[in-house]
């Protein structure tokens, strides 16, 4: 495989509507914000990844911190282990957590992406694995809504790919609509479809404690993110306290984060988000942690990314099947019987749909 080396970086902002607008507790969002990242190579080889940083303005930091990543690593290999600790070190004065981290996942998932293409495969058989179904659940809606509406677009979800599994949002003021909600889903569902739970990071401790404990005997597949995402003395209340699986890790900022969220015995399952963790390079690390703890990882956004990764993750969980980067994708990923399927094509295979990037198009 040939050498590649780092040509330029071109990182574009546009802002897509969301077919179905988040409504959490903690925010609501209509639009979507996505950085396009194009990692030139000398070579002519283009890697190609996306971040996804929820707030619109914060495009306005990121755009330039790739751009300045750019212009610091011409000429330098591709090797994607060396550049995320280059572009680290460079911003360690402002700490490696945040938007720093969040700059060095997208560059690392668009090197890891040149590399797998260089070498002519897909990412997950240059990790050392195999193309092949990644067992997902939908998670692209159930937000706090009205129950019936709520169970009305359950079907929708379940449908749209075959899935075995759904992510239901929780924490509306009154926990009986809550459990009205999630009593509406199960009866539209039947037994068949396993559910999650994600309160957002929206309640106090007490609160938590009172309202996981309503939900306890459910039998979910996990309750997620109950408080905030960095209690993890209140995490490891919770765990301790009850028999659903608590889930955290979409806000685990590298690798140490999950290191320390699991000596703190802070939850029973982890989710790394790509753009937090540090994209494919931190992922590798933060699973191996995870692996050698025997605590299930399941992913958080980036089913593109995930896809690979997870089918060398050692206690890969479940694949978070989000769509919402799908209209400037020219190959959108496939989901079948609940299972994401890997294109056979080199690196991510992600193309840009060049006509809706330019439809949606921001300035800074
Ligand atoms: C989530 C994802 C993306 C935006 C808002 C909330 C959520 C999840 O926490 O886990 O999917
Ligand atoms: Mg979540």
């Amino acid at each position: 495989m040939e050498t590649l080396t780092f040509h330029s970086l071109v990182a574009r902002p546009v802002v897509l509507k969301l077919r179905r607008p988040v409504k959490a507790r903690i925010a609501t969002m209509t639009d979507w914000p996505v950085i396009l990242i194009d990692l030139r190579t000398e070579e002519g080889i283009t890697g190609r990844a996306y971040l996804e940083p929820y707030i619109v303005k914060s495009m306005r930091y990121l755009v330039p911190a790739l751009r300045d990543f750019g212009e610091m690593l011409k000429g330098r290999t591709v090797a994607p282990g060396e550049l995320y600790e280059i572009a680290r070190k460079s911003l360690h004065f402002t700490g490696y957590g945040g938007l720093a981290m969040i700059a060095v996942s997208g560059l690392d998932m668009a090197a890891w992406d040149a590399l797998a293409r260089a070498a002519n495969m897909p990412l997950c058989v240059l990790l050392g694995g195999s193309v092949g179904p990644v067992k997902s659940y939908n998670s692209n809606g159930l937000w706090l809504n009205e129950p019936a509406a709520v169970a009305g677009e359950a079907l929708e979800l379940r449908d749209e790919g075959g899935f075995s599994a759904l992510k239901l949002r929780m924490g509306r003021d009154d926990p009986g609509e809550d459990m009205a909600a999630h009593a509406a889903v199960r009866n539209a569902l039947g037994d068949g479809v396993e559910l999650m739970v994600d309160f957002n990071q929206g309640l106090d401790l007490a609160e938590a404690m009172r309202r996981c404990h309503m939900i306890d005997d459910l039998g979910l597949a996990w309750i997620e993110e109950p408080i905030v995402y960095d209690d993890f003395d209140g995490f490891a209340k919770l765990t301790a306290d009850l028999k659903t699986p608590i889930q955290i890790g979409e806000n685990f900022y590298g690798p140490r984060d999950l290191h320390m969220a699991l000596q703190k015995r802070a939850c029973d399952l982890v989710m790394p988000d790509f753009m937090r963790i540090g994209g494919v390079t931190g992922w590798l690390r933060a699973a191996a942690i995870a692996g050698a703890a025997g605590v299930p990882m399941s992913s958080h956004l980036y089913p593109e990314v995930a896809a690979h990764v997870m089918r060398v993750t050692e206690t890969a969980h479940w694949l978070e099947w989000q769509d919402w980067a799908d209209p400037i994708l020219q190959q959108p990923y496939d989901v079948r019987d609940g299972d994401v399927h890997i294109p056979n094509t080199p690196g991510l295979g992600l193309e840009w749909k060049e006509d809706v990037v330019a439809a949606n198009a921001v300035e800074l």
